[in-house]
């Protein structure tokens, strides 16, 4: 129980699809360790999710209709599409008979009718925004919700906050991690890892490029969205030493992860946050990131890690010299200290209270 106020809260999941299914992303994983890190500090959780989502450790209250569109395959100027029988609008139609037995209610999803239902509910809503700027209709109604209910957009980092024009409305809670999951390692293999959707916004061909050069092997592991774009890396690189292990569970790929030298992290776009940079830091491995988006937020240059000129093949190279400098024991040490559950928690708990002592609109 945290020393101050134990909250009643209701947990919105994304639309996407199911809790479970990895349908809904990094958002799920969010939602899961959110609940696990509020539940152990003594808050009421409950979550209202898609029919057949699956949740270990709390009742879901299950919510039949169709999905939303996922807002990543939108463009600035796509219109708000809500489909015939929408289980968003049926969550929110459940959310405003059951507002009154909670004290905030919390939205997971990345989607216009939560965020233009606020100023409708009487129970205040925490926004918790979970990528940057997509399309001019979500920056519009986000951005009006932050000018109306000041403090209720969450966002993971300040990178994120910065692609929308109303940043400094933004309130960053970063993230958190169960780290028992997580085994520190102080001896490593001679491999390098890359981690994540193979598609082009991650630039898995820079991590490959490098390898090709410095001769190491190159364990790769993530869902392959795009495999023409995997072929083409693997034939523009015949030589390069590279071996993809599928997608793989936390346990099973943390099992690969810890071994490593060091975790390459070269996103094309502004990544919101950058898990997997949490994840390795864990492990004891040090990242080696392109100084943009959340993973330049959170890796110390020499400490726990190096940050790279963007697209720069060269950089990683050089980096990839340096990881003999950094001690292993830093970066689970700064894993421990920003990224654990009860960090997390502090986090959250400092959010909600910040939103629930504004005046009733
Ligand atoms: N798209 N429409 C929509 N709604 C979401 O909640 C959503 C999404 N795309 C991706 C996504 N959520 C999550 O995978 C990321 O926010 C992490």
């Amino acid at each position: 129980m945290s020393a101050g106020q134990s909250y009643r809260l209701l947990f919105v999941s994304t639309p996407l699809g199911p809790l479970g299914s990895g349908a809904g992303g990094g958002v799920e994983l969010t939602l899961l360790n959110m609940l696990e890190a509020l539940t152990q500090q003594g808050h009421q959780i409950q979550v209202m999710a898609p029919q057949q989502s699956q949740l270990p450790q709390a009742e879901v209250i299950p919510v039949a209709g169709s999905p939303q569109i996922p807002a990543q395959t939108q463009v600035r100027h796509t219109p708000v599409h809500m489909p015939e029988n929408s289980v968003l609008a049926n969550m929110w139609l459940q959310v405003q008979t059951l507002q009154s037995e909670f004290d905030l209610i919390v939205n997971f999803a990345y989607d216009w009718l939560p965020l233009y239902l606020t100023p409708f509910l009487d129970t205040p809503i925490a926004h918790l925004i979970s990528m940057g700027s997509l399309t001019d209709a979500m920056d519009q109604i986000i951005g009006q919700i932050a000018n109306q209910f000041p403090h209720t957009i969450g966002v993971h980092t300040q990178a994120q906050a910065n692609t929308f024009p109303f940043a400094e409305h933004c309130y960053s809670v970063r993230n958190g991690f169960n780290l028992d999951l997580y085994q520190f390692t102080p001896n490593p293999e001679d491999y390098l890892c890359w981690l994540g959707r193979i598609a082009p916004e991650k630039a898995l061909e820079d991590a490959v490029a490098a390898v090709d050069q410095t001769g190491q092997a190159l364990k790769i592991m993530g869902h392959i969205q795009d495999q023409a774009y995997f072929d083409q890396i693997q034939a523009q690189f015949p030589h390069a030493n590279i071996d993809y292990l599928g997608f793989l569970d936390t346990t099973a790929m943390q099992e690969v992860l810890r071994y490593s030298q060091g975790l390459l992290v070269t996103p094309r776009w502004v990544e919101a946050f950058g898990n997997v940079v949490i994840e390795a830091l864990a492990c004891g491995v040090p990242v080696i990131a392109y100084n943009r988006g959340g993973p330049a937020e959170i890796v110390q240059p020499g400490k726990t890690g190096w940050l790279v000129e963007p697209d720069s093949v060269d950089g990683l190279v050089a980096a990839i010299g340096k990881l003999p400098e950094i001690d292993r024991q830093s970066c689970r040490q700064q894993a421990e200290q920003e990224y654990s559950l009860i960090a997390f928690a502090q986090r959250l708990e400092q959010w909600f209270a910040k939103i629930l002592s504004q005046p009733e609109q």
